[in-house]
């Protein structure tokens, strides 16, 4: 079970944010209200959820997911691989010190938790175009001391793991096809996201309830088998800035 989560709001300049999507510029008052939804949410799940004011000079600082990797007992302060957001997790690390012992990745060490998907014990942790080797390597290493285990992925596509792969469950994966064929993956089960639906891939299990991006029908259906209530929540513009649900929060 979640108690908390740390999520940031997203500020006047999240169009100056990194992007890889031609889906056009995200407008400010929508996020701002697909945020606030997003935050009731959490909340109406039981979260204490600590929201963050804006970060200046860092349009995708609400992004706070990347910062940081929250495990029961330890919190691991990333290095974002993306210079633009390194700024942003020296602006989280007292946040999180408050519930956490802390442990940071050290250079060359690149890591985005966006990478890194927390499936009960174990730890799967994509090597991306924002991951690389050594920064798995010493997440790794910390995990190890704290009695969890944790394997690479490779990230085929999509900008991180969690843009294709998500938690639904017991040994249950949610992924976008591609991801169900990888041998890195053979040990769970899975179910694979409509052909059409990939981004529907970053759902969120929360206290029992998956989260998912609204829009994404035949999914939701394959979904409604595991018995799970289903919420859905559009967050357009965040997808714009290649943002999905799970990035919005630090959840523990
Ligand atoms: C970036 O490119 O870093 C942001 N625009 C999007 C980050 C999304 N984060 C995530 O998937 N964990």
């Amino acid at each position: 079970m979640f108690t908390r989560a740390i999520t940031r709001r997203p500020g006047e300049n999240l169009a100056a944010g990194l992007t890889g999507s031609r889906l056009g510029p995200p407008s400010y008052g929508t996020a701002k209200e697909q945020h606030d939804r997003y935050v009731e949410t959490l909340v109406s799940l039981g979260l204490d959820v600590i929201v963050l004011e804006p970060l200046p000079g860092h349009p995708d600082a609400y992004f706070v997911e990347d910062t940081a990797v929250v495990a029961p007992d330890v919190a691991v302060i990333t290095i974002p691989g993306a210079e633009s957001r390194r700024g942003e997790t020296e602006a989280i690390e007292p946040v999180l010190a408050e519930y956490r012992r802390i442990e940071r990745i050290r250079p060359p060490g690149l890591l985005d938790g966006g990478d890194v998907l927390m499936v009960g014990t174990h730890f799967l942790v994509g090597i991306s175009g924002r991951t690389n080797a050594e920064g798995a390597a010493q997440l790794g290493a910390v995990l190890e001391e704290h009695g969890y285990t944790w394997t690479t992925v490779p990230v085929l596509r999509g900008l991180h793991l969690k843009s294709n792969v998500g938690f639904i469950g017991s040994d249950v994966l949610l992924v976008s096809e591609g991801y169900a064929r990888l041998d890195a993956l053979k040990r769970y089960e899975k179910i694979v996201a409509d052909n059409a639906e990939p981004y529907a891939a970053n759902t969120l299990l929360i206290n029992d309830r998956l989260i998912m991006p609204a829009g994404f029908p035949k999914t939701r259906r394959m979904l409604e088998a595991t018995g799970l209530e289903i919420i859905e929540l559009d967050i357009s513009e965040m997808r714009k800035m290649d943002g999905g649900l799970s990035c919005m929060s630090l959840r523990f």
